[in-house]
Parts: structure tokens; sequence; C-alpha cells
């Protein structure tokens, strides 16, 4: 049996390649961090909370990191651990840095010293992409990060394939494009959005506020990006690859689409310098607010799949309309069983 072990099992990614590993027959260890929240709702809504083994492993601490990559050596390692929230990265930049980036060297000098047969997986971005130099976005692709997340993967990916060419470790980093799932954190924009517009049509919430809706962003469904890391594992040859659905759509967009699921029309007008969408009686139910704009943007990200559609036999079949659909479909759900508790 493949034993394999999963940092940031508290997370999105973390939850959904658990519960794939483990249909794979996989002994799956879960890294987690120390926290007062013991509640691990995400891998209790699939249903696999009792088949993970928790084991401590924060990041931060070297020794941690040492002992426990020394004392199992895993078959397969999958890296999703990170300060994942561009927006906090811009107030929290020497953490974010120290997790995503100098966590991420923690982990491959314990792999390099004491488990070097182990494979290791590092979750790379499109935030690389950031300014882009190329559209849609491919391996190739020149980097320009936007932010200090994005600055911090990119230490994190250039390690992780010096540590590949300069050791020959079986080390590969997935450049995923933003992927979304009913298990999405609420400050993300995807699941920020449907939650409020399906707390508007359930009389629970009048309005909510955005930032930049000009922001477009390749969207695509988390469980099937996970696979795409477990195939990227099992190739031949450590690698990069970019996985995407290819089509880009804006953040208004995604607020127009939510609002249609739920049978709401808006239209969009200026008020007061301020973009605000109306409803059909007149009610504002969003309002842009300075307060949830980036300092500097990533403005469009699109990217291109064609690599690992060739050498993994990867694609996406969940695009943007039906994965909102999705998410608005099991929000609704979520907040019906609010109601009835
Ligand atoms: P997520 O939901 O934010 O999960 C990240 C996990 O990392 C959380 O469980 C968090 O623990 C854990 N973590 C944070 N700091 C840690 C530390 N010091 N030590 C140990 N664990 C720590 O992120 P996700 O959406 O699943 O994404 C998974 C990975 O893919 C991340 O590295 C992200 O940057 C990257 N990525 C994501 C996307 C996307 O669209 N989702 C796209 C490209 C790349 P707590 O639960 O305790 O906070
Ligand atoms: O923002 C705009 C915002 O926070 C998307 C992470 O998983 O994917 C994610 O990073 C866009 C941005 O995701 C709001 O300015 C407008 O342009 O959902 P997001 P992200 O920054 O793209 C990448 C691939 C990762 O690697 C990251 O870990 O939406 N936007 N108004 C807003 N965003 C948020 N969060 N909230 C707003 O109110």
């Amino acid at each position: 049996m493949k034993k394999a072990l999963i940092t940031g099992i508290r997370g999105q990614d973390g939850a959904y390649l658990a519960k794939l590993l483990l249909e794979m027959g996989y002994e799956v260890y879960g890294a987690d961090r120390r926290s007062s929240d013991s509640s691990y709702w995400r891998l209790e809504k699939l249903k696999i909370k009792d088949k993970v083994k928790i084991i401590y492993m924060d990041l931060l601490e070297e020794s941690n990191v040492f002992e426990v990559i020394k004392e199992n050596k895993f078959d397969e390692i999958y890296n999703l651990a990170a300060q994942s929230f561009v927006h906090a990265s811009f107030k929290q930049p020497l953490l974010t840095s120290n997790v995503n980036a100098l966590g991420v060297l923690r982990i491959l000098e314990a792999i390099r010293l004491f488990s070097k047969d182990s494979k290791f997986y590092q979750a790379s971005t499109s935030e690389l992409f950031g300014k882009v130099q190329e559209i849609p976005q491919k391996e190739t692709t020149p980097f320009y990060p936007r932010s200090p997340y994005g600055v911090s993967k990119l230490f994190a990916h250039w390690i992780t394939v010096n540590y590949r060419e300069a050791y020959g470790m079986f080390n590969t980093c997935g450049i995923l494009f933003n992927h979304e799932s009913p298990l999405r954190s609420i400050e993300f924009i995807t699941k920020k959005v449907v939650n409020s517009v399906c707390m508007v049509k359930k009389g629970m919430l009048e309005s909510f506020k955005v930032g930049n809706i000009w922001a477009k962003r390749d969207w695509g469904y988390a469980p099937e990006y996970v696979y795409g890391m477990y195939l990227m594992m099992q190739h031949d040859y450590p690698d990069d690859f970019v996985l995407a659905t290819g089509e880009t759509h804006s953040v208004k967009e995604l607020i127009e689409k939510a609002f249609q699921c739920v049978g709401i029309e808006i239209k969009w007008e200026e008020k007061n310098n301020r973009i605000v969408a109306v409803d059909n009686k007149g009610f504002i139910r969003v309002e842009t607010d300075p307060e949830f704009f980036r300092p500097s943007e990533v403005d469009l990200l699109v990217g291109d799949y064609s690599k690992a559609k060739k050498v993994l036999g990867w694609e996406p079949k969940t695009k943007f309309d039906k994965l909102i659909e999705i998410m608005v479909e099991e929000e609704l759900k979520d907040l019906e069983m609010l109601k009835v508790k």
C-alpha cells in the first residue's frame, strides 16, 4: 500500500486529494498545524475524517518537518499547505514568504537528507504569471508575479525545480489556475459571491461588497484538478504542468451568473462614483468598495493545458457555467440546513 503525506489537509484541495488517494488505495497522512479550532469540516463533509491519519507538522518549524519526513518515509508528498489568500499576502508578506517559500525548502531539505525516494508535488500557481507576458499562459510563459503571494510561490517553484536538477529528486510542480468548489473558503471571490447571492435570495442578506469586477480568471472545478496532481505524480518522470480550463471570465460575469442561477435579474449602474448592481425592484444588491481592491492586480489569466492533455491525458470537464451552478446548488442546500438547525 502506497503511503502519501498531504500538507494543508484542512484546505479545499487537501480534502479532495485525500478522498481521491483513499479511493486509490493509499494510506493517507494529513499534515495539520496546531489550531484551537478542532473541526475538520471539509474531511467530515467528504466522510473521510476517520480514514485520514492526522500528523502535526507546521511548515514554519524545521525540526518538526524533518522529524515527520525522516520517520515516515512517504512514497508521495503533496505540499498543498500555504498562506493562500493573495489579498492577505499584502498585509502579511513575511509570514506568507516564510510558509510558502521557506516552508517548501524545509520539506525539500528533509527529503534530500532523509527520504530521497519520496516523490514531491509542489502547488505552484497561475499567480506566477501575474502581469501576463503571453495569452494564453503555458509552462514556458515567463513569470511576472504581482503580489507577495506570487513572489513567495515563485521561490517555491524554482527551488523545487532546482532540487530536481541538482539532486535528481522526483519533484513535480503543478501550475494550477484557480479552481473552486463548495469547499472553497469564503474569502475567495467565487465562494463569497455564491454565498452572498444565495443569502440575498433567501432574504438573509440585503447586499454585499466586492472589489475589482473587471479582473478575469480561468476558473475550474477543484476535484478535477486534484486528479491532475495525482496523474503528475504517476508520470514516468518529474516535470511541470499547467492545469486550466482555457476559458476566462470576469468577476462581473461571475456575479451575473450567480444571480441568474437563483432567478434574480440585475443591472449595473454608477452611483456616487461606484459601480453597483441593482435588482428589478430597485434594491442595490452589490456595491464595489476600495477595501477589496489589491495594491497591484492580476488583470487576466487564461491557461493553456495542452501539455497536460497530451502527456497525462488530463482534461477539464467542468467549465465556468456548470461550476457556478454546482456551487449555487450546494450553497442553497447548506443555507436550508442552517435554517432547519
Ligand atoms: P487552502 O484552502 O487555503 O488550504 C491551505 C492549507 O494550508 C490550510 O489547511 C492551512 O491550514 C494550511 N497551512 C497554512 N499555513 C500552514 C503552516 N504554517 N503549516 C502547515 N499548514 C499550513 O488552499 P487550497 O485552495 O486548498 O490550495 C492548496 C494549495 O494550492 C495552496 O498551496 C495554494 O496556494 C495552491 N493553489 C491553489 C489554487 C486554487 O485555486 N485553489 C490555485 C493554484 C495554487 P489551516 O486550515 O490551519 O489554516
Ligand atoms: O480573487 C477579484 C480579485 O481571491 C480573484 C488563490 O487560490 O487563485 C486564488 O487567488 C479575483 C482577483 O483568488 C473581490 O481582485 C474582486 O482579481 O478569489 P480570489 P486569486 O487572487 O485569483 C490563485 C490561482 C491562487 O494560487 C491563490 O492561492 O477576484 N475580486 N472582488 C475579489 N477577490 C476577493 N477575494 N474578494 C472580493 O471581494
